[in-house]
């Protein structure tokens, strides 16, 4: 069965815009993909390191939610991931945020993931893909951070070329 699922992608470490559209091209291998518009967002967490390239994916897939975080691990892995520090800088980060209407807790995976609802440079590209979008019964539109985003568009959804 075929599940709406919306992966977030962040990199701020090497060639972030490239490394995100290859990214989403192999998302796109996995089912069927849409992106947000890309967008530049300030550090959260140490301030002392590069301004993130942030967007989010929604993909449709038949992958179960633990197939589908190997496959974002391995994705990581091949972008010839470095991640230096807890909250520090990446090449690349693909979480899995949300899986159809699921809650799932388990040593490896936390969806909806945590803290999803006061990072603007998640919402806002969510908001992207689904205007109406809601998440444990909260419309994402509604939201603090959507009043006040410190997120810059960098380019429309044709970005990725997909
Ligand atoms: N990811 C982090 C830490 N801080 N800040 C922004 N703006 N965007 C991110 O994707 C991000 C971050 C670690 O995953
Ligand atoms: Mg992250
Ligand atoms: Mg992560």
């Amino acid at each position: 069965m075929t599940t709406v699922t919306y992966i977030g992608l962040g990199s701020n470490l090497g060639d972030s815009r490239q490394i995100l559209i290859e990214a989403v091209q192999k998302l796109a291998t996995l089912g069927t993909v849409k992106t947000s518009k890309l967008y530049q967002s300030p550090p959260m967490g140490p301030q002392d390191q590069p301004n993130y390239l942030n967007a989010v994916v929604q993909l449709q897939t038949d992958l179960a939610p633990l197939a589908l975080l190997d496959q974002l691990q391995c994705f990581e892995q091949e972008s010839g991931r470095v991640r230096l520090r807890h909250w520090g800088e990446r090449t690349l980060d693909l979480d899995l945020l949300v899986y159809g209407q699921q809650h799932i807790h388990n040593a490896r995976l936390t969806v909806p993931h945590v803290g999803l609802f006061e990072r603007d440079f998640v919402v806002i590209p969510l908001l992207d893909l689904d205007v109406n979008i809601e998440i444990k019964a909260q419309r994402l539109k509604d939201l603090p951070v959507v009043q006040h985003p410190t997120v810059a568009v960098l380019d429309d959804d044709s970005w990725s070329n997909i």
